[in-house]
């Protein structure tokens, strides 16, 4: 019965920990509007291939865009409110400029440089957490499946000497 709810709890744990690690997204950079309001913040950023980079900004004083100088991608008309993303697919590797029109004058100029996608053995359809070397990226859940290993060892262990 001790050792029923034991799980039942270790099961609840395990879950939570996998709903606060999903709620991080690494693969986005934002890129907003600094206090200045006529700068990108960051205004140089490097990303890699598969990546999204997310124009976000709110309530600014000035409307701005961000439109990229060969049109690879635009989030529109000048806004105050912009959520715009755009997300670099294998194969566009390089170095880009994009610049908030109204702006650009007065050196509201950004840079993305992407970095090709590491190789990888897998297919396609495997994402970054699919690659061998995933332990070093999350130490969290590791620790933490080392802890349930040892909390169930004790509980087995508790059991067995209650007969
Ligand atoms: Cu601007």
């Amino acid at each position: 019965m001790r050792a029923g709810s034991f799980l039942v709890i270790l099961l609840v744990l395990a879950c939570l920990q996998g709903d606060l690690y999903l709620e991080q997204d690494p693969d986005e950079t934002i890129i907003t509007v600094d206090s200045t309001n006529l700068r990108f913040s960051p205004s140089s950023v490097t990303v890699t291939e598969g990546d999204t980079v997310r124009f976000f900004w709110s309530g600014q004083a000035l409307p701005h865009n961000a439109v990229e100088r060969d049109g690879l991608f635009d989030s529109g008309e000048p806004e105050r409110n912009v959520d715009y993303s755009f997300t670099f697919e294998v194969g566009t590797n390089g170095t880009y400029e994009f610049v908030c029109e109204p702006h650009e004058s007065v050196g509201m100029i950004g840079q993305i440089t992407v970095e090709p996608a590491p190789p990888s053995n897998t297919t396609n359809e495997t994402n970054e957490t699919g690659l061998e070397s995933s332990g070093e990226d999350t130490p969290f859940p590791s620790a933490f499946a080392a802890l349930s290993v040892v909390a169930l060892a004790v509980m087995i262990r508790r059991s067995q000497g209650n007969g």
